[in-house]
């Protein structure tokens, strides 16, 4: 038996023996959805900037028109991709012994929409927008106003006018106090800590495997590329999301 065969046999076993499990994801697990990864994700027009720059308040009240654009052309995107195997494998963990907690960095919406239930999204959703000045969602505010089809690039806040932001966590801003508190918990608490697709740079969402590890969960890392979670990891799966979690989670 090969090595990655033995992991993959051990690993099953920790699987099944797992009564609470997280899936931490990031990016790469929807890489196989044709969505380009964070670090990836400023091809062609967007080439020139740098994520962190971009993805960012200042960034937005500075330019709001083009930050507007960029994530735009990320939502059509991403409403034109398709949950791939790992999102639909990690799916279908739920209901057969372990309890499932996803979190993820990602704000595709992807796990959700492959039948995920608990997902925690660290970092908001590109699918849904708010006031940036503080007045919430624009379904709250005003169900009737359709955002989604004003020409306006940002559409204003129907209750203050100021201009809709995406409902997302930029840098420099804090991730939402509830869901990063109930992440911590589900790591804190879980036997086992799938982490997919992810570089593992971006903070406070990176730490979630270093504290699993330290509260006693076995680690596994599911990426084509090394990480720096991969010192902590029990196991370490090189391969592609939809290749590797539909064999290990069979
Ligand atoms: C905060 C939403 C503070 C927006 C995102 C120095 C040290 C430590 C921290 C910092 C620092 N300087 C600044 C900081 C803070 C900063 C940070 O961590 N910066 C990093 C870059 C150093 N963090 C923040 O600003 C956070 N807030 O700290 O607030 C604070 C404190 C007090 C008071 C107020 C504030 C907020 C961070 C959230 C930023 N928002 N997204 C948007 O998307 O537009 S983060 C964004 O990048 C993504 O959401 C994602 O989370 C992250 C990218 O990470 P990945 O998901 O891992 O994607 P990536 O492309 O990097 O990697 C893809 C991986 O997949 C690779 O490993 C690849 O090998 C693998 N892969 C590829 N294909 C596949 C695959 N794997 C499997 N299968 C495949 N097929
Ligand atoms: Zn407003």
């Amino acid at each position: 038996m090969s090595d990655r065969d033995a992991d993959l046999t051990q690993l099953r076993a920790w699987v099944q023996a797992a009564r609470r499990l997280v899936v931490f994801t990031g990016a790469g697990v929807s890489a196989e959805s044709g969505i380009p990864t964070f670090r990836d994700a400023l091809t062609g027009l967007w080439a020139r900037f740098d994520p962190e720059q971009l993805a960012t308040e200042a960034a937005f009240r500075a330019d709001p028109s083009m930050v507007w654009r960029w994530y735009a052309e990320r939502r059509a995107a991403i409403a034109a991709a398709q949950p791939n195997a790992a999102h639909r494998a990690i799916a279908a963990l739920e209901g057969r012994g372990p309890r499932v907690s996803v979190v993820t960095q990602n704000i595709d919406g992807l796990h959700a929409r492959a039948g995920s239930h608990e997902v925690l999204e660290l970092h908001g959703n590109i699918l849904r927008v708010k006031c940036l000045e503080g007045c919430g969602n624009p379904e709250r505010i005003e169900p009737a106003f359709d955002w989604r089809a004003d020409p306006r690039e940002p559409p204003p806040c129907p209750r203050c006018g100021a201009p809709l932001r995406p409902d997302v966590v930029w840098f420099g801003e804090l991730l939402p106090p509830d869901v990063f508190s109930r992440a911590e918990r589900a790591a804190l608490r879980c036997d086992l800590m799938l982490v997919v697709g992810t570089s593992a740079l971006v903070h406070p969402a990176a730490g979630l495997p270093l504290l699993a590890r330290q509260a006693g969960a076995r680690i596994a890392v599911v990426n084509p590329q090394d990480t720096p979670i991969d010192a902590l990891a029990d196991h370490v799966l090189r391969g592609s999301a939809a290749t590797v979690l539909p064999e290990l989670l069979r």
